[in-house]
């Protein structure tokens, strides 16, 4: 079946190998079904509800495109553009907003996460959020979105938005109520420090995550300090419900070698963590060591970047502007 994807990563630096295993990886494999038509967005208005210094985010936005391309998207084959360069996500996120409830959103965990004890400080953008994703996929008529397991309540506020105003204006079918394209296993990667704490950009402590523009000493490195308990390594997968240092490393390895926990428990268990961090370093500098040499390499080449982003606006506008008229129309505009 041929879908429509449509997914967006924030510009805020440190892309880590929970974007890789959790998202990019799976952008990859359906930019490489020809059936697919695919859009992936570099979404820059999410990434300013916390504050950004500028000249970061400018440089973050070709960092991105580069990541997008050294993983192994094809811009040629998959639209990539800045969410902030096509208007209508703006405009359809303010309609939608008048759409979804204040109850649907006080629901958002990530928005109790992000905005930590100090609620009342948080910028409204950081409340409203889900409605600004929401537009963006719904002005795509996207039948699938693949993203980690950490968005799903926000997709799952998606379809509600859009079931809401099909409803509400009496026009069926007419936002595309879009399906999670979510990993069964592996769609959360944890801190390396504390494995009940998802990997994240904006963890202060680098030795946290593996970014996607470590070297191989950095990549092997991280991984020999990566936190683990005094045991050998478990013997079953009951044990690793206790272990979520263990689980979460085995869970790495398993992404990388395409296989899954019971698998790679039947190779490792018992053995000493040592040996284990070898092979699992090792399968991590020949996955990402040659994405991160290509990232710089393609970082020089600011030209060829800013030419993907121009020719994706082109494309994702001539879109997303048809549907905004439409919506325009159907509200009474
Ligand atoms: N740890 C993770 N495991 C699996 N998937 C993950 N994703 C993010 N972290 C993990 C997925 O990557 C895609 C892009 O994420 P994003 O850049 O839009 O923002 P995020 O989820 O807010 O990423 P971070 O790293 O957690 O940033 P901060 O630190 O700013 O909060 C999404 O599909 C996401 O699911």
């Amino acid at each position: 079946m041929s879908k429509k994807i449509f997914s967006g990563v924030q510009p805020t630096g440190n892309l880590h190998l929970g974007n890789y295993l959790g998202a990019l990886k799976n952008f990859v494999y359906l930019n490489n079904d020809e059936k697919n038509k695919c859009i992936f967005c570099v979404v820059d208005l999410h990434a300013i509800t916390i504050k950004q210094d500028p000249k970061e985010l400018k440089n973050n936005i070709r960092e991105t495109v580069a990541t997008f391309i050294a993983s192994g998207i094809d811009p040629k084959r998959s639209i990539i553009f800045n969410q902030s360069r096509v208007a209508a996500h703006s405009e359809a996120a303010w309609i939608l907003s008048c759409i979804a409830r204040m109850g649907w959103l006080n629901r958002m965990t990530q928005f109790k996460e992000k905005a930590g004890k100090d609620k009342e400080k948080a910028s409204v953008g950081l409340y409203s959020y889900p409605v600004l994703m929401a537009a963006d996929i719904l002005l795509y008529d996207a039948t699938h979105v693949p993203v980690g397991d950490d968005q799903k309540q926000h997709l799952e506020l998606c379809r509600d938005i859009a079931q809401k105003f099909n409803n509400d204006y009496q026009i069926e079918n007419f936002l595309q109520v879009p399906e999670p394209l979510i990993q069964k296993e592996f769609s959360r990667i944890m801190s390396l420090k504390d494995g009940s704490k998802k990997m994240s950009k904006s963890e202060q402590s680098d030795l946290s995550r593996i970014n996607l523009t470590d070297d191989n000493d950095q990549i092997i490195n991280k991984i020999k300090k990566a936190k683990t308990d005094s045991l050998p390594m478990p013997k079953d997968l009951k044990e690793l419900d206790k272990r979520p240092e263990a689980r979460n490393l085995l869970g790495i390895y398993s992404s990388l070698t395409d296989s899954n926990l019971e698998k790679s428990l039947q190779i490792f268990a018992g053995k000493n963590f040592s040996k284990f961090k070898e092979v699992l370093a090792d399968k991590l500098v020949s996955k990402i060591g040659p994405i991160s040499k290509e990232i710089k390499k393609l970082l020089v080449e600011r030209q060829y970047l800013d030419e993907i982003l121009l020719n994706g606006v082109e494309k994702a506008n001539s879109i997303a502007s048809k549907k905004i008229e439409r919506i325009k129309e159907i509200v009474g505009f």
